[in-house]
C-alpha cells in the first residue's frame, strides 16, 4: 500500500508539499491540472511542470485526480468521438510523464453533492454532511451558489464554473438518457480508451457516484457492487479498473465496503482506493466523520484488513477530513484531519503487518 495526498498546486491549495511531506509514511501526491476544461488535450509540458515541482519536493506524482469526462461523451452525443481523442492524446502525455493511475468519473451533470459543507459536529470540528430532504426541495442552481459561497474562497473540485455554466441545457439533455443509456456510453467510451491505456502501462481508475444513487432525476451507475462488477467487465484490461472510494459508495448502507475491497482487491482492479468514514443516521442523512471506525458507520479497520489480505499492492490516500483546529482550508481538504486519518490507517497497517510477520515466523519455527 503506497500512502497518498491529494494536492491542488501551489496556487491553489491551502497546504503546502513541505507540510505534506512530513506526514509520516507519505508516498506522493495525488495531482490535477484543475484549470483545464473538461474535453480538452494536457499540454505535456504543464504536466511535466507539476511533476518537476512534486519531485523537487521528494514526493512522487504517479496519480491523476481528475481527467474530467467530457459531458458530451456521457451523453453519447455524436462530438463526442473529437473529446474521446482529447482524452486518448492527454493519456498519452500522461503517460509520457511517468503517471500511472488516472482517476475519473462519469457523473452526469454534478459531481459530489452535499447540502452542507460545515455542518458543526458537537465537538466543534466542521464536515461536509447530506441531509435527503434539504437536497430534494433545493433548485440545484439555488444548491450550486451555496456550494460557490461556502467554500472557503477555493474552487472545489467537480463544480468548476464552466461545467456549472451550462447546467439548464445539460439537463435538458439528460431527460432521456436512462442508466441502460449511462451504461452503453461508458463502454463506448472505455471501448476506445482502455487500449492507449494498456498500451502505455496506464491504470484507469472510475471514481463511484457520490453519493450513491439518483439525485435530482439524473440517472447515475456506478453505485453498488452489482454495477462495479458490470463497469469492469464491459472491457476485460487490468487497466479498466476502479478509484474504490469507501465513503462515497459507504453511504448506502446496503453496500458491504469491506466486501467489495475484497473482491475487487482481489482480481487486481483496484489501483487507487480513497478510505474515509460516514456517519449514516437512520433517514438515510450522513455526515462525513473522522476516519476512526467507532466514529463513523463504516468499519475502517475491515476495509484496510480487506486490502492487506488481498496483498494491496496499489495507492491509498484519505479522503476527506474534518475541518478542526481552526483551519481555514478548502473543504474537506485541509491539512490536519486528513494527516490524522492517514495515521490511523497506516497504524492498522502495521498492525496487520506485524501480525502477519509473526504467523510467517511461528509457521518458520514449525518446519524447522
Ligand atoms: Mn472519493
Amino acid at each position: 500500500m503506497k500512502m497518498t495526498f491529494r494536492w491542488f498546486g501551489s496556487q491553489d491549495d491551502s497546504v503546502t508539499l513541505d507540510q505534506i511531506k512530513q506526514i509520516p509514511g507519505m508516498d506522493g501526491i495525488v495531482g490535477g491540472l484543475h484549470d483545464i476544461a473538461a474535453g480538452e488535450v494536457w499540454p505535456l509540458e504543464r504536466i511535466l511542470d507539476l511533476k518537476k515541482e512534486v519531485h523537487a519536493k521528494g514526493l512522487n506524482l504517479d496519480i491523476i485526480e481528475s481527467v474530467n469526462v467530457h459531458e458530451d461523451i456521457k451523453l453519447g452525443l455524436p462530438t463526442r468521438d473529437h473529446y474521446i481523442e482529447n482524452y486518448q492524446q492527454t493519456i498519452r502525455h500522461l503517460a509520457q510523464a511517468g503517471i500511472k493511475v488516472i482517476c475519473y468519473n462519469f457523473m452526469p451533470v454534478f459531481d459530489w453533492i452535499r447540502s452542507d459543507l460545515a455542518k458543526v459536529l458537537p465537538d466543534g470540528s466542521t464536515v461536509l454532511a447530506y441531509e435527503k430532504e434539504k437536497i430534494e426541495r433545493v433548485d440545484p442552481e439555488v444548491l450550486i451558489k451555496n456550494v460557490e459561497n461556502s467554500a472557503n474562497g477555493f474552487s472545489l473540485p467537480g463544480w468548476e464554473p464552466e461545467r456549472i455554466r451550462k447546467i439548464k441545457r445539460a439537463f435538458e439533455l439528460y431527460k432521456d438518457v436512462t442508466e441502460e443509456d449511462l451504461f452503453e456510453h461508458l463502454q463506448y467510451f472505455l471501448e476506445k480508451v482502455i487500449p492507449v491505456a494498456e498500451e502505455h502501462d496506464i491504470k484507469m481508475a472510475i471514481h463511484p457516484d457520490d453519493p450513491p444513487w439518483s439525485i435530482f432525476g439524473l440517472p447515475r451507475i456506478v453505485t453498488n457492487f452489482q454495477n462495479l462488477k458490470r463497469i469492469v467487465n464491459l472491457v476485460d484490461s487490468p487497466s479498466n479498473g476502479l478509484t474504490l472510494c469507501s465513503g462515497s459508495l459507504g453511504a448506502n448502507p446496503n453496500n458491504d465496503i469491506p466486501a467489495i475491497m475484497r473482491y475487487f482487491s482481489s482480481i487486481n482492479r483496484i489501483p487507487f482506493a480513497h478510505i474515509r468514514n460516514v456517519k449514516i443516521e437512520e433517514n438515510g442523512d450522513f455526515t462525513e466523520s473522522s476516519h476512526r471506525s467507532s466514529d463513523g458507520s463504516l468499519d475502517i479497520y475491515e476495509i484496510v484488513k480487506a486490502l492487506h489480505d488481498t496483498n494491496f499492492k496499489g495507492y491509498v490516500r484519505p479522503d476527506h477530513g474534518r475541518m478542526i483546529w481552526g483551519e481555514q482550508a478548502r473543504p474537506g481538504y485541509g491539512l490536519y484531519d486528513r494527516a490524522l486519518g492517514i495515521m490511523y490507517l497506516l497504524g492498522i497497517w502495521d498492525s496487520l503487518e506485524k501480525v502477519k510477520a509473526q504467523k510467517n515466523k511461528k509457521r518458520g519455527t514449525l518446519y524447522l
